[in-house]
């Protein structure tokens, strides 16, 4: 597909992270006691991944929420007598759930909104005492690409600067230089992605790789509608690996800090007859047991090179669906946003 809205968007994230990583050193942030990052859909899966991220360089309690929980059930996330910073993650910025959340809850006291957005006339900036806005990051696609990673990157660079760490910086930095390189090398999962005889996909990954792979199981499952699923790795053991035989691909978003725990893993879900595939930044020694073995080579420390597990995953996606003869472009039974009727809170 020549003029793929979805193909140009995946092709120019080295550009977008460049400008974003220009953005974040533009401004200011002030920290809170804790954080909660909320989003719906790809933008809570990268709220997993940026809450764990930001807690283990800031040392704040941190966790991530769907937007529809934060309304529903404020109580499980706001202590009275901490003082609290709500992420609010969006590309769009107009997403009911999310909408209704930073509504539901700003102006408690001991509550502070940071958003993150694609959009800069977001109904959520008028409420925010803090503002990212990657107004650069114009998606036409419905299925979110380029603003996953961007804001993702946006999230690292933030909890870089609160933790006032300069050598984490200038690895981010590394990270977005070497964007341009890795988006050379992915098609690398095309013929797997041509395979039709595989019919059940499994992403797996464990701490700050689980949000991406939670992102990459939803963008297969998006633009092509696969059966597909995702796990924190090792719990793959606990269950689902029942339905594992020889039309399943299991692809393990690996790191340095987990290669036995991950060869191990693949080893035995051979055994079942999946195919596997391992995307990681340890060395070609520890990948073994996959059937195919996807380095990403980057100077820049786990888990700074984070952004650049996805292009693989998102030209995954993207090359099953020409295969399957369907338009990238056009996911069913999605819009670009989800606006919801009355949802009348109680
Ligand atoms: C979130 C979201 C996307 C999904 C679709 C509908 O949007 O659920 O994850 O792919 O585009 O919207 P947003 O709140 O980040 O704009």
């Amino acid at each position: 597909m020549a003029n793929s809205f979805t193909l140009t968007e995946i092709q120019n994230q080295g550009a977008a992270l460049e400008k974003t990583f220009d953005l974040l050193q533009s401004l200011t942030f002030y920290p809170s006691e804790t954080h909660i990052f909320v989003g719906c859909g790809t933008s809570f899966y990268l709220a997993h991944s940026a809450a764990k991220y930001f807690q283990s360089l800031t040392g704040i309690p941190s966790q991530a929420a769907p937007a529809s929980e934060l309304f529903l059930y404020p109580e499980h996330f706001i202590a009275s007598h901490k003082k609290v910073k709500i992420i609010a993650i969006s590309r769009s910025g107009t997403t009911t759930e999310i909408v209704e959340a930073v509504k539901s809850v700003k102006d408690l006291e001991n509550v502070d909104i940071l958003t993150v957005t694609c959009n800069n006339q977001s109904p959520l900036l008028e409420w925010s005492e803090e503002k990212i806005i990657l107004s650069h990051v114009e998606e036409k696609s419905v299925v979110m690409t380029s603003s996953f990673t961007s804001m993702l990157y946006a999230l690292q660079l933030y909890a870089a600067k609160l933790a006032d760490s300069r050598e984490e910086t200038a690895q981010l930095k590394l990270a977005s230089e070497e964007m341009k390189e890795v988006l050379k090398r992915s098609g690398h999962l095309k013929s797997l992605a041509e395979n039709l005889d595989l019919e059940q996909f499994i992403f797996l990954g464990c701490g700050v790789y689980q949000g991406a792979a939670k992102e990459s199981c939803l963008k297969l499952k998006e633009m092509t509608q696969t059966n597909c699923e995702s796990y924190s790795t090792l719990e793959y053991r606990h269950g689902p690996i029942s339905i594992t035989n020889e039309k399943t691909a299991i692809i393990l978003l690996g790191s340095e800090k987990t290669k036995a725990l991950d060869t191990s893993l693949l080893h035995d879900v051979k055994k079942h007859g999946a195919y596997t595939v391992l995307i990681s930044d340890c060395d070609q020694n520890s990948a073994a047991e996959a059937d195919l073995f996807i380095p990403v080579q980057t100077e820049a420390k786990a888990p700074n090179q984070l952004v650049l597990y996805l292009p693989f995953l998102q030209m995954l996606a993207y090359y099953r669906a020409l295969a399957l003869g369907l338009n990238p472009d056009e996911p069913r039974h999605l819009s670009q946003v989800v606006k919801l009727p009355a949802i009348g809170i109680q």
